[in-house]
């Protein structure tokens, strides 16, 4: 690939450095620079097994990242450090599709920021939700074009039900003896699949936007101070609610354990995590009330629904998420449902937390 030739396409000189950057199981990734200029550039390719239309993927980002910079403007902000630029063609378009049928996009290069991949500390709860809280406060007033749902039924959680009801039925025997008291577990639960798409398809929450990949790495913090700066990965962003970004982040962060841990035993809610977590998102005010009674509900529900798709996927053979070991998927669901158990637990004592 002519990576040089890709760049004319946005008015850049020949002669550029590109260094692949490691890190992404999606995409793949490119830091470019040119000699003698300060800025650099991350030049992308969507995987297009993942995102079948590249296009309204970047679209969508298009349009959300447009809304964010003139907010953070209008707010009196560097746009350029608080959100991610998507730098548009010379033809004004989002980016090019080359004749492979791959979407490529250039963003621009933050300096000075880092991500993590896992919350040690209560302070960066707060920042991971300070971040997305801010996200969803600035993207409260859009009225652009509507965005594209370019992973039809991501978070329709009675639809992952149903995607595991079918994975029992086709299951081969010695998976599926492994997986009894997870089915017997996902069934007790299921009342939990219609919270947040019933009171979104009732109206009593707004229809708004989600992130859908929202975790503390999806957030750039600031090198030195360890402040949030941007919300980055956009890929996933698609008309939904706040909601999911929330139940996202609550299961993501407030455990104790790693998502792939053997004994689900030693799975239990960090409160002081989730206090931080909380005070974080819900003070950039960008939650209705709506929204604000159900954030505890939110993270029952996503990590009940990531649990269901743990499970499905074990059951079909893993053939989704990725594995490196016989049973890493079956650990998965095994725990995001210990986790259902205990912020069920906790809930009296999180629900005052928000409160
Ligand atoms: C996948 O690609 P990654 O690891 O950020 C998945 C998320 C799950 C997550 C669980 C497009 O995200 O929905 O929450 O795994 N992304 C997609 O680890 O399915
Ligand atoms: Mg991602």
């Amino acid at each position: 690939m002519d990576l040089g030739g890709l760049l004319a396409a946005w008015g850049l000189p020949p002669g550029a450095h590109y260094v692949p950057l490691a890190g992404g199981h999606i995409n793949t990734t490119y830091h470019v620079t040119l000699p003698g200029r300060p800025e650099a550039w991350l030049l992308q390719r969507l995987n297009l097994l993942v995102f079948p239309d590249g296009a309204a993927v970047l679209r969508n980002m298009s349009q959300v990242t447009g809304h964010l910079a003139r907010a953070a403007a209008a707010r009196g902000e560097d746009p350029t450090r608080t959100v991610l630029s998507l730098l548009p063609t010379m033809e004004d378009e989002p980016g090019i599709q080359t004749v492979d049928g791959a979407w490529w996009r250039l963003l621009r290069f933050i300096p000075g920021a880092r991500a993590v991949e896992h919350a040690t500390a209560p302070e960066q709860a707060f920042e991971a939700g300070r971040g997305f809280g801010r996200l969803h406060a600035l993207m409260a007033d859009y009225a652009g074009a509507a965005l594209e749902e370019t992973l039809p039924g991501f978070h329709d959680t009675a639809r992952r039900f149903d995607a595991l009801t079918r994975a029992v039925v086709a299951a081969a025997e010695e998976r599926l003896a492994a997986t009894a008291p997870e089915v017997d577990f996902a069934v007790s639960r299921r009342h939990l699949a219609t919270q947040l798409t019933g009171a979104l398809a009732a109206g009593v929450l707004p229809g708004r936007i989600a992130h859908n990949d929202a975790k503390i790495a999806n957030v750039l913090l600031e090198a030195d101070s360890g402040r949030a700066l941007a919300v980055v990965d956009l890929d996933t962003v698609m008309p939904g609610t706040p909601l999911f970004d929330v139940g996202d982040l609550i299961r993501s962060l407030t455990g104790t354990t790693p998502e792939d841990h053997p004994d689900p035993k030693d799975v239990e809610v960090r409160p002081a995590f989730f206090a931080a977590l909380a005070e974080g998102f819900l003070g950039q005010g960008g939650l209705g009330p709506a929204e604000r009674e159900r954030f505890v509900t939110a993270g029952l529900v996503i990590a009940y629904e990531q649990g269901l798709r743990f499970l499905t996927d074990f059951l079909e053979g893993d053939r989704y998420y990725r594995t490196t070991r016989p049973g890493q998927n079956l650990d998965r669901a095994r725990v995001q449902f210990a986790l259902v158990r205990a912020l069920e637990a906790h809930r009296p004592a999180l629900e005052q937390l928000v409160r």
